[in-house]
């Protein structure tokens, strides 16, 4: 009898195990340069109106699911016409290197704006251009419930006015081979 409850229990226990909910790392493969929106933030799918999957609609789709993502951005200008790209959670964006994958804000917004959004996020983003920005071309904010830490590795900022990088309290940024350039 005492076997049986044992038993019962491990097996219990193991099915118990295999339904708990795991936050996989999703990765997005941008498809297009367009700059348009997920049709339905976290549902899984990084997916536009037109079944495409545009940088904003990868970020969109990442911020909404949980876990951390990796968006892989190939070469190409990223023109951005909607307005900046706002990164809430823990996401990695690679580039396929900083002299071929541009996101450029066209001098219309900022490019990146990161921010705690309560979670604490760790931000990555590696090999590509930020250009053309009218207001920072990172902007890490704060709102008191969380720290943002955003970590640049091979890329280079130029071009933005009002400034490249823009860090406010509490949040931190770690730059490793990044160039900051032609800012004013
Ligand atoms: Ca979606
Ligand atoms: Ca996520």
């Amino acid at each position: 009898m005492k076997k049986k409850l044992i038993y019962t229990a491990i097996v219990f226990f193991a099915v118990t195990l295999i339904n708990i909910p795991v936050a996989k790392a999703a990765t997005f493969v941008v498809d297009t340069t367009s700059d348009t929106a997920d049709a339905n933030p976290g549902n899984g799918t990084c997916a536009d109106a037109s079944a495409n999957c545009s940088l904003r609609a990868a970020i969109e789709e990442a911020n909404a699911l949980a876990g951390v993502d990796i968006i892989t951005l190939p070469a190409g200008t990223y023109l951005l016409t909607i307005s900046h790209l706002s990164i809430t959670s823990d996401i990695t964006i690679n580039g396929a290197d900083e002299q071929t994958t541009i996101v450029d804000s066209n001098n219309t917004n900022r490019v990146f704006e990161v921010s705690d959004n309560a979670n604490s996020p760790y931000i990555y983003i590696n090999d590509l251009t930020i250009t053309r920005s009218s207001l920072y071309g990172i902007r890490s904010s704060y709102n008191f419930s969380g720290m943002t830490r955003t970590y640049l590795t091979n890329v280079i900022v130029e071009d933005c006015t009002t400034g490249g990088l823009f860090n406010t309290t509490e949040t931190s940024m770690y730059l490793d081979h990044v160039k900051v350039v032609n800012n004013r």
